[in-house]
């Protein structure tokens, strides 16, 4: 099939045939030995069924052992962000394990509990304000980032995705935010898993996850879980309003994090792509044999069964997307994001649908494309924005809006 492409007027040019996946997906209403799921009992098994699929044979299984986690408020400033919020670094503590530091924006002039944003970050929380009060990360980076020197931040790397994080938008909203590096729960490289936070879980004599355990985006997204414990603690947010939230590799991993941990009460992944929103089976941009050659750490070992063989995949990522209900999802894509294919994006909101409706909710209320600027905004929200890879307030308009309209509705279920 031919790559979806963005033409001259930035519309984004995809015939209904493209919009279409050759060979069908696995119904999510059928359990795997045939049944059909017909009631929200039958859904509740059936999710576990799911649950246990993408983690044998794409994310690896989360471990169940709890570690104990203590938590301490490292720095306080209650007049960040001129003035609007009290903005707090907390260090969570893992047993044995690896420290990863909260960077949490909690607005001041909201008086009640406040629902909040939880993502996690590409290059540590002081890239978000180039204040020099905020720690800098002493953690291995990615060689590429904005001030990285021997893979490690300096004082230029300081405020480096500012424009990714508009802060004042968010605050004046009435959310809260709050984020972590990723790298502090698992750095971005395939290091054997001797560093982050597998270690902590290996058996004697481990030395590495077995072929179905977890990646690092299952790492990634036991930390979101992680820092929602710490949220739960926090008198200031509403524990039962979080949004897990995050761009492309981090959005593939809060997709994960909420499919698995139902306390989060909404999802919103930006372009997020193969092994987030996008169907694996269209084989369009990003495919499971490029992913898995590059980025060999983020999935189980078992995952490489499936380079050129997406339709032996006993799961496809509207599964993912089916496995959030019946809370709010929102997907953004961009038209020149090509590499995460927006129609696949699109396709999972529309073919996660019917669970929703299963459990009397409404779900995707789209069924064309959107042109670039225009969202579907219904609990499965969908939106196409003009320009590429990256994420912008536009995005972050979107996200606020479902949170605005869709929260309070999901709440009161
Ligand atoms: C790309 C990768 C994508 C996406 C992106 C990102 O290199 O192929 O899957 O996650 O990185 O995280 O920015």
């Amino acid at each position: 099939m031919a790559p979806s492409a963005a033409d001259r007027t930035g519309r984004l040019s995809v015939p209904e045939a493209e919009l279409s996946v050759p060979g069908g997906l696995p119904d999510p209403l059928v359990a795997a030995d045939g049944t059909p799921v017909t009631s929200a009992d039958d859904w509740t098994r059936r999710r576990a069924e799911l649950i246990d699929l993408f983690e044998r044979h794409v994310y690896g299984r989360t471990p169940s052992k709890r570690v104990t986690m203590d938590s301490e408020v490292i720095a306080s400033n209650p007049g960040a962000v001129e003035g609007r919020a009290t903005r707090t670094e907390i260090q969570l503590r893992f047993a044995g394990g690896p420290t990863a530091n909260l960077l949490l924006y909690v607005p001041n002039a909201v008086t009640e509990r406040c629902p909040a944003f939880l993502g996690l970050n590409f290059w540590g929380n002081h890239e978000l304000e180039s204040d020099p009060e905020i720690v800098l990360s002493q953690q291995w980076m990615r060689g590429h980032g904005v001030g990285v020197v021997g893979n490690r931040a300096t004082e230029a790397s300081r405020g480096c995705e500012a424009d990714r994080w508009p802060l004042a938008q968010i605050l004046d909203r009435g959310y809260a935010l709050a984020t972590m590096y990723c790298g502090d729960l698992d750095p971005d490289y395939d290091d054997g898993f001797a560093n982050g936070i597998h270690p902590l879980f290996y058996g004697p004599g481990q030395t590495r996850p077995a072929r179905d355990e977890w990646g690092t985006l299952g790492a990634w997204a036991w930390g979101l879980s992680r820092a929602l414990d710490y949220l739960e603690t926090d008198s200031r947010i509403d524990a039962g309003q979080v949004i897990a939230f995050g761009h492309s590799r981090l959005g593939k991993a809060a997709l994960w994090a909420a499919a698995q941990d139902t306390r989060f009460a909404m999802a919103a992944s930006n372009n997020s792509g193969c092994g987030g929103a996008a169907l694996s089976r269209r084989r369009v941009g990003e495919t499971v044999e490029a992913i898995t050659r590059r980025f060999p750490h983020w999935f189980c070992t078992a995952f490489n069964d499936y380079v050129d063989r997406e339709d032996a995949l006993p799961v496809d990522q509207h599964e993912l997307i089916a496995l959030i209900a019946p809370r709010p999802v929102c997907i953004g894509s961009a038209v020149g994001d090509e590499w995460a294919d927006p129609a696949g994006e699109f396709l999972s909101a529309r073919y996660a649908d019917p669970v929703y409706r299963l459990l009397g909710v409404e779900g995707f209320s789209g069924t064309d494309m959107p042109d670039p600027g225009e969202a579907v905004t219904s609990r499965i929200a969908y939106h196409l924005r003009p320009g590429g890879h990256g994420i912008t307030v536009h995005d972050w308009t979107r996200y606020l809006d479902s949170a605005d309209r869709q929260l309070g509705a999901y709440l009161a279920l």
